[in-house]
C-alpha cells in the first residue's frame, strides 16, 4: 500500500488533553531529540517531518465542556480532527504515517485518518487497556479509555457533538488487542456483546507472542492495510515505566519487539502510532529507557532487523 520510495511522514502530536497527567505532551519531542528521525533516515526511509508541530495551545476552545462526566472534550476535539487530517494527508500520498504521542485519545484522529483512505483497515491495537469507555461506562472521564468506541461509533458517542466530526469508521470486527490485562467491567461486556478479538496477557502467555501475532493477521487479512496503535503501557512497567497508567504483567521488551518486526514483514503497515510515553514520569534513567523503547518499536516496525 505504500509508494516508492518509501516514506514516512512523522505527525507529532504533543498533546494530553486526554488524560490528566501532564508531560506526554513532551514524548514527540522527546523522541525526536533521542534521534528518532536519523535512525529512520539509516533505515533508508525519506523522513518527512516538519520540526515546528502544534503544541495545540490554541486548539483549546473558549466554550465551555457541557458533558457531565467526560473531560476536555472541545480540546479534544479539535486536536484529534487536526491530527487525523495530517494523518490522511500523509496515508493519502502512500506514505506510512508515523504518529508520535501524545496520549492514546489521539487514536481517534490517526484512526480516523487512515480509514479515510482505507475502508477496510485492519487496527492492531497495543495496550494493556481496552480504550473502549463510552461516554456512559467510563469512570474516570479521561478520553484517552474512550477512543475506539467513538470510532465504532457506539452508544452514547453520537451525543457528543463536539466530536462529530468523526465519523463511524472502524467495525468491530477490524481491531485486534494484543495486551491487556486491565479492562473495566462495562468494557469487557462491551468487547463480549460486539465480539472483538482481543488477546490479553493470559493468551499471550498461553499461545506465545508469534502465534499471537499470526492469528491477529489470519483475523484481520493478509492482504488488508494495518493500523499499529501502540500504547507503550502494554509493556511491562519494568520495560517502559514512563507511562502514565502502568500496569504490572505486561508484555516484554521482546514480545512488544516482535509485534512490530513481525507486522513491518507483512509489507502491509500503512500508519503507526507510539503512544504514551511521558518523559515527566520518574527518575532520568527510567524515562531515557522509556525514550529508547520508543524508538527502538518504530524502527522495528519500520524494518530494523536484528541480522
Ligand atoms: N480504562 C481506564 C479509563 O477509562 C484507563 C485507561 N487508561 C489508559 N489507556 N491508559 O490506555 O480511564
Ligand atoms: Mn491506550
Ligand atoms: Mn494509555
Ligand atoms: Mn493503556
Amino acid at each position: 500500500f505504500l509508494s516508492k520510495p518509501l516514506t514516512v511522514g512523522i505527525v507529532g502530536a504533543a498533546f494530553s488533553g486526554g488524560q490528566p497527567r501532564g508531560g506526554v505532551e513532551q514524548g514527540p519531542a522527546r523522541l525526536v531529540e533521542f534521534g528518532l528521525i536519523d535512525q529512520l533516515k539509516g533505515l533508508g526511509w525519506n523522513v518527512d517531518f516538519d520540526e515546528k508541530f502544534p503544541t495545540y495551545e490554541d486548539f483549546k476552545p473558549q466554550t465551555e465542556n457541557k458533558h457531565k462526566i467526560l473531560k476536555n472534550v472541545g480540546h479534544v476535539a479539535s486536536v484529534t480532527k487536526s491530527v487525523a487530517e495530517s494523518v490522511q494527508k500523509v496515508v493519502e500520498k502512500g506514505h506510512l504515517a508515523l504518529t508520535l504521542g501524545g496520549d492514546h485519545s489521539l487514536a481517534m484522529g490517526t484512526v480516523g485518518g487512515s480509514a479515510a483512505v482505507h475502508k477496510d483497515v485492519g487496527v492492531i491495537w497495543v495496550d494493556a487497556h481496552a480504550d473502549i469507555n463510552t461516554p456512559l461506562t467510563t469512570d474516570t472521564g479521561n478520553l484517552h479509555g474512550c477512543p475506539v468506541s467513538f470510532l465504532m461509533g457506539l452508544e452514547g458517542t453520537k451525543e457528543v457533538t463536539e466530536l462529530d466530526w468523526l465519523k463511524p469508521c472502524l467495525a468491530a470486527n477490524r481491531i485486534v488487542y494484543i495486551g491487556l490485562r486491565d479492562v473495566d467491567a462495562p468494557e469487557k461486556k462491551i468487547l463480549k456483546d460486539n465480539k472483538i478479538k482481543a488477546f490479553s496477557m493470559h493468551d499471550v502467555d498461553k499461545h506465545g507472542i508469534g502465534k499471537i501475532v499470526e492469528m491477529a493477521l489470519e483475523y484481520l487479512g493478509r492482504d488488508k492495510p494495518i493500523h499499529l496503535s501502540f500504547d507503550v503501557d502494554a509493556l511491562d512497567p519494568s520495560v517502559a515505566p514512563a507511562t502514565g497508567t502502568p500496569v504490572r504483567g505486561g508484555l516484554t521488551f521482546r514480545e512488544g519487539h516482535y509485534i512490530c518486526e513481525a507486522l513491518y514483514e507483512t509489507g502491509n503497515l500503512v500508519a503507526v502510532d507510539i503512544m504514551e510515553v511521558n518523559p515527566m514520569l520518574g527518575e532520568q534513567s527510567y524515562v531515557l529507557q522509556t525514550i529508547q523503547i520508543g524508538c527502538s518499536l518504530a524502527r522495528t516496525a519500520m524494518g530494523e532487523s536484528l541480522l
